[in-house]
């Protein structure tokens, strides 16, 4: 019999596991044929908003006003135009505060976005727009470990107050010790599956979750079965307490 009445998402005071299951979508001013899911916001507790913008099969736009925050894009699948350039699967840009995006999705298009209120110090200029892919970051072994590859997407410099990286792991392959830090997570599973340890819970989690981790929230990794797993996550950096 198939199970109802049940689901994967829990959502706690220090995390929360979204699961697919549970998407619902919004709507907002301005927008056409383009749906949003927003994992993550204020309203729970996180400073990070966490949405995925699936845009419609004959393409969409998406509207952000300029305002106090700062957007990172990453393009899950399909492509995108943003101003003239048309960025495709893998794609990442981050947008500075203060610029209004108008967001073009083609065919069916699906966007992972982060978006935070920017942190600026009065002696140090903004930061800038950046635009890459993920396909040309390299990925280094995450503490000499060569089954564990974090890549670094935006440029490590203090301008930032936000590092978004993707980590990718071998089946088998951890976070090689329960981390508990004062930067906050947002993420989102890219592929495959594996079990997150959030505070004292274990979760089995797969492509198309998404995970809040408050500050100080202890996490953990394993990755299982057949295919790397592979997750997209913000933390918020540079900035002193
Ligand atoms: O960057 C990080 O803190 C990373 N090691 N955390 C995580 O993957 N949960
Ligand atoms: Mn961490």
């Amino acid at each position: 019999m198939e199970l109802f009445g049940t689901t994967r998402t829990f959502v706690g005071v220090r995390h929360a596991l979204i699961a697919e299951d549970g998407y619902v979508p919004s709507v907002f001013p301005g927008w056409e044929k383009a749906t949003a899911f927003v994992h993550l916001s204020p309203a729970m507790g996180s400073r990070v908003t966490q949405m995925t913008v699936v845009f419609d099969e004959d393409g969409g736009k998406a509207v952000f006003p300029a305002d106090g925050n700062e957007h990172v894009f990453y393009v899950e699948n399909g492509s995108i135009d943003l101003g003239s350039k048309q960025y495709s699967e893998k794609d990442f840009m981050y947008v500075p505060a203060g610029t209004k995006v108008l967001l073009k999705g083609l065919k069916g298009s699906r966007v992972t976005l982060f978006r935070k209120e920017y942190q600026a110090i009065s002696r140090l200029k903004k930061a800038e727009m950046v635009t890459g892919s993920a396909r040309d970051v390299v990925g280094e072994p995450f503490l000499g470990n060569k089954k564990a590859i974090l890549q670094t997407l935006l440029p490590m410099d203090d301008r930032f107050d936000l590092a978004v990286n993707i980590f990718t792991y071998q089946p088998g392959a951890t976070l090689p010790f329960v981390e508990t830090h004062i930067m906050e997570h947002g993420l989102k599973m890219l592929s495959g599956q594996g079990v997150y340890r959030l505070e004292d819970k274990h979760y089995p989690v797969k492509a198309g979750d998404v995970i809040w981790m408050a500050a100080y929230c202890p996490q953990w990794f394993v990755a299982m079965g057949d295919e790397p797993a592979s997750y997209i996550y913000y933390k918020d950096v540079n900035r002193l307490p």
